[in-house]
This record gives structure tokens, sequence and C-alpha cells, in this order.
């Protein structure tokens, strides 16, 4: 990764530093260090190879070696640390949009909270998480970009895919990545003074793979167990909205509740 190439966020005041790496355990591992090691302000951590790169939950998140865009950004004068689900939802708009831009067409899609999808399989996975230690806060939003994956293993083959094999051509990781930055550093600014997501509700919905199109919920207390629920939107917090057979809308919260397609991931 040429870190040179993200020097003009810090010219341009996006980010206070750049960590380019080639080997990480995880970079929100790396984040998570440098807030407890007392920096203060935005920092972007990126590296060419995750060992152990996390998911939610525990989940794995394969990271090869070159082929992907494995990347945080850490945040440090958060303020409100209750409205972190929002900024997970900042991030899918961001690469979301980005991408599209990038490939010059409208085929990637947000899955709600936190994946982006091409064609119904995934090519990004966004992790949120909090440190707060005292009544300081930072968020880390960490980001990983399938860009020029050939091949995934067996058990990912059928819900994965990357920039690479949708476009047909090799992209430029250092671009998606400094563009992700800049327009999720604008829209958690702009967050940060509304307070809530009236201003991306738009542009958010009309990205969502499954809007209009009926979806399986499931939750660990049995929720939900009236399958299937049409996918209306998200209101102002990021929640999800729902409408059940009889039409009653119902907000559905992320982290809560995994949501299905009918057919499957998407
Ligand atoms: C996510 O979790 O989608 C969040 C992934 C966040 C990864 C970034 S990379 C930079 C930063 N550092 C980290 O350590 N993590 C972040 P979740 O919704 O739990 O999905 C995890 C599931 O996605 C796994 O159980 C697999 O089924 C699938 N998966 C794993 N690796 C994948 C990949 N490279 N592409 C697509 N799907 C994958």
């Amino acid at each position: 990764m040429d870190r040179t190439r993200f020097e003009f966020l810090i010219e341009d005041g996006v980010l206070e530093r750049v960590i380019a790496e080639e080997e990480v355990s995880s970079t929100n591992d790396v984040a998570k260090r440098l807030s407890r090691d007392g920096f203060s302000g935005r920092a972007l951590i990126i590296s060419e190879l995750q060992t152990a790169g996390r998911g939610r939950l525990g989940r794995n998140w394969s990271s090869p070696a070159g082929t992907g865009i494995w990347m945080s950004l850490l945040d440090t004068e958060i303020e409100h640390l209750e409205n972190i689900s929002g900024i997970t939802l900042l991030a899918g708009l961001a690469v979301t949009e980005t991408v599209n831009d990038y490939m010059g067409t409208d085929s990637a899609r947000i899955k709600w909270p936190n994946d982006v999808v091409i064609n119904g399989r995934k090519v990004c996975g966004i992790l949120t998480e909090l440190v707060s230690s005292g009544d300081k806060g930072s968020v880390i939003v960490g980001i990983g970009i399938n860009a020029s994956i050939r091949e995934f293993p067996e058990e990912l083959r059928d819900k994965a895919t990357s920039l690479l094999i949708e476009m047909g051509s090799t992209p430029d990781r250092e671009k998606i990545a400094s563009e992700v930055v800049r327009r999720l550093t604008e829209l958690s600014s702009v967050y940060r003074t509304s307070g809530n997501l009236s201003f991306i509700q738009d542009r958010y919905q009309s990205l969502m793979v499954n809007r209009e199109k009926e979806v399986i919920l499931s939750s660990a207390n049995g929720d939900f167990f009236d399958n299937p629920y049409i996918a209306k939107g998200i209101d102002e917090e990021g929640n999800l909205i729902v409408q059940d057979k009889a039409g009653e809308p119902h907000v559905v919260r992320s982290g809560e509740i995994s949501v299905r397609g009918m057919l499957g991931y998407v």
C-alpha cells in the first residue's frame, strides 16, 4: 500500500495520522491500541494483510495479502457514544457510493445494517467498535473491501465477491480507500451536528438491496416469528422499518436481529 497516496488527507485536515502496515492482527486492534495510548484526533490504519481479521460476534473476516482494502478509521472525538450504529450506516453509504462512482454503475447496494453487496454477493463488511475510557470515547470503524481477490475459500464462494470479479480489472485500492475515508468523515461531521440520520434517509433507502422485498428476520429471543416481512426503509435513528403481513410497521434495531432475503443471503 502506497502510504504517500493518503498524505493529502492529512494536508486537507481530514486525518491527523496515517498508519500503513504490511501485516497486522486486525486494523481495529491497532486503532484500539492507538486510542488507549492517548492519540487524539482521526487516524487511518490500513494493512496489506490481517492475520486475525474479525467480523461481528467473533466471526472471522478473510483478509488475504495485497488483494483487499483492510482498514480502520479511528475517531477519538466522539460525544454521543450511543450513536455508533448510525456511524455503521454512514460507512455503508460511503462505501456503496464510492464503489458505484468508481465502477460507473449502480450495482453496489447496501444490505442493512453493515454489508455492501454486488449482484447478491458480499463485497464489503463493516465492524464498528467503541473504546471508552472515563468520559472520553473513541469510535473505530473497520471496513473490509474485497478488491482484487480472484478466488474465495470454499465456504465463501457462494456469498462473496470482489471488485475485480465484478469489474474485470484490478481496482486502485488507495484511490477507493481514500475516497471512502473522505466521504465518511464528511458524513460523520454532518451527523454530529444534526444528531440524526434524516439527511441520508433518501439516499440510503434508494440503495437498499432489500427495499420493498420480503425478508426473513430472526432473533435470539424469538421475536419476529411472523415471517416474512417487507423491508420498507430506515428511520432517523438508522433502525430498519419492516411491515408485517397485516401491513403493521415494526422497528428492527441493529445488533438484535439478523435479516435474510427469501432465497438466502440477500
Ligand atoms: C462483517 O462482519 O461483515 C464485518 C467485517 C469487517 C472487516 C474489517 S477489515 C478491517 C477491520 N479489521 C477487522 O478485523 N475487521 C474490520 P459479519 O457481518 O459478522 O460478517 C462476517 C461473515 O462474513 C463471516 O462469518 C463470513 O461468512 C463472511 N466473510 C468473511 N470474510 C469475508 C470476505 N472477505 N468477503 C465476504 N464475506 C466474508
